[in-house]
């Protein structure tokens, strides 16, 4: 079953949309299978966004996302990358559309509220990254074959 790595950031938090932004995966119908609260150490957030080192923006980037705790998730179902992509809108929130988590609450490219896993092996990698084997959680809810 596929899974994606995806991150409230500490706007996310500071904003106290961490209910709603969870409510939107969950009712959707995917499945959480690991979640956690944390302040990110300045090496995993190089490290996560490692393909953004050349960029100008890299060090306002990891400045940002070690300022104030975040919540890591990993969630899984059939398609949940792609769909997890569009649940949570383009880049730039001033472009998203109405009903994606950026364009229903940001406004700034910088501060765009969450981050999610762009393809199936991005998120492995990230998972890897921000989660051990043993906080993951294997399970099905009751509710699956209702979904399906
Ligand atoms: P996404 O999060 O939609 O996958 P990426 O991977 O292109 O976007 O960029 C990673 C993060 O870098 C974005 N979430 C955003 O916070 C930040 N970012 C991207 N482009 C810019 C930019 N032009 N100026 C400032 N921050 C940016």
């Amino acid at each position: 079953m596929e899974r994606t790595f995806l991150a409230i950031k500490p706007d996310g938090v500071q904003r106290g949309l961490v209910g709603e932004i969870i409510r939107r995966f969950e009712t959707k119908g995917f499945t959480l299978v690991g979640l956690k609260f944390l302040k990110v150490s300045k090496e995993l957030a190089e490290q996560h966004y490692g393909v953004h080192r050349e960029r100008p923006f890299f060090g306002s980037l990891v400045e940002f996302i070690t300022s104030s705790p975040v919540v890591a998730m990993v969630w899984e179902g059939d398609g949940v990358v792609a769909s997890a992509r569009k649940i949570i809108g383009a880049t730039n929130p001033l472009t998203s559309e109405p009903g994606t988590i950026r364009g229903d609450f940001g406004i700034n490219i910088g501060r765009n509220l969450i981050h999610g896993s762009d393809a199936p092996e991005t998120a492995q990698q990230e998972i890897a990254l921000w989660f051990k084997d043993e906080e993951l959680v294997n399970w099905q809810p009751h509710i699956t074959p209702w979904l399906h």
